[in-house]
């Protein structure tokens, strides 16, 4: 007899009883994270058939080509999260500003405010590897009944009320968190549930693998390099493991499994890092520390940074925390470069 798993539906109502006073709008809004995540997942594992990959000849407010498939993405979870008189604003990677949800829908009435990475990862797809969603979400801070602002948004990570990611790998996985612990859910694509399949992840102590794209090298700073060698050396359980999909989500979720550190750095190139803070950053950085990791920008924790611009970017070492800390002492070494 198999074990009977429960679903996302079934886990999302037993722990309704986690938020006092809530009148179930934070387990609706999950559940249409929920939908919005089975309707991309279908088309993510059938790209190669359809006229969907590739790019649509647009960039977005980063620079980056547009993929079809983040368009399309962006598309479904702006449209789900827009229709479910929960949200009153959303923030995309995809759209250069914040979209406010119509009174028709809600709109100022509502109390949460979602900001979302579509599909991140998404030049992975045209070559058949793993990509993600990451979702990130707020109590607004200005008066329920009024247009929301710029100022909902900009909230510092330690405020967010939930986080999560969707991984459309080998098998699609929805992990998230309203701040007591990660669960996974794999989705059964037959029947088109989520069952609870990883329940309590948590990130081990130590690992042995590193994710960094090492062609940055000659680009990093010093102490960046130096880790990197700490890494690569013959000592003790060195060297370790070099893994790096190219893909934050999934270099996340295998760290978090497995144990490991996954860096994205400033370097010459990116002065400020890559990574968003609101939309990649706060989100992984609250599941990490949920799930006993840790999230820094080298020197400081990312869920205290205050945040000026919706789309500005930080450092990113996040994962096993003692790894974490190794990395962080040879970046101490040469404060010059903080
Ligand atoms: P690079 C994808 O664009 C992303 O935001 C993360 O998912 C990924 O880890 C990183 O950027 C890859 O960036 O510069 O190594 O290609």
């Amino acid at each position: 007899m198999s074990q009977k798993h429960t679903t996302l539906g079934e886990f999302i109502i037993d722990n309704q009883k986690h938020f006092q006073y809530s009148s179930g709008e934070l387990s609706r809004l999950i559940n249409s994270i929920r939908l919005a995540a089975k309707v991309v997942n279908h088309e993510v594992n059938k790209a190669g058939l359809v006229d969907i990959l590739g790019a649509v000849g647009e960039t977005n407010i980063q620079g980056e080509d547009q993929q079809k498939l983040d368009v399309y993405a962006n598309d479904i979870f702006m449209q789900t999260l827009t229709n479910r008189q929960i949200v009153c604003g959303v923030a995309s990677e995809e759209e250069d500003d914040f979209v406010a949800i119509e009174s028709n829908n809600g709109g100022h009435n509502n109390k949460y405010v979602v900001l979302i990475d579509p599909l991140d990862g998404s030049s992975n797809v045209d070559v058949n590897v793993s990509v993600g969603t990451i979702f990130s979400i707020y109590h607004r801070v200005t008066p329920i009944g009024t247009p929301v602002q710029l100022e909902d948004f900009l909230q510092e990570g330690t405020k967010q009320v939930a986080a999560g990611y969707v991984v459309y790998g080998t098998s699609t996985m929805l992990v998230y968190t309203t701040g007591h612990g990660v669960n996974g859910f794999t989705l059964n694509p037959a029947i088109g549930t989520f069952y609870l399949s990883h329940p309590n992840m948590s990130f081990p102590d130590d690992g042995n693998i590193y994710s960094i794209n090492e062609g940055n090298y000659v680009h990093f700073p010093q102490g960046v390099k130096d880790y990197l060698k700490f890494c690569q050396e013959e000592v003790d359980n060195r060297p370790y493991t070099s893994r790096y999909i190219g893909s934050l989500v999934s270099d996340f979720h295998r760290n978090m499994i497995k144990g490991g550190v996954y860096l994205y750095p400033t370097s010459s190139k990116a002065p400020k890092g890559k990574l968003r803070l609101l939309y990649e950053c706060n989100p992984m950085a609250f599941l990490a520390e949920q799930a006993n990791g840790v999230a820094t920008d080298g020197y400081k924790r990312i869920m205290e940074i205050k945040p000026t611009e919706l789309h500005q970017r930080v450092p990113f070492f996040c994962g096993s925390k003692n790894m974490v800390a190794d990395a962080e002492g040879f970046m101490a070494m040469y404060p010059e470069d903080a």
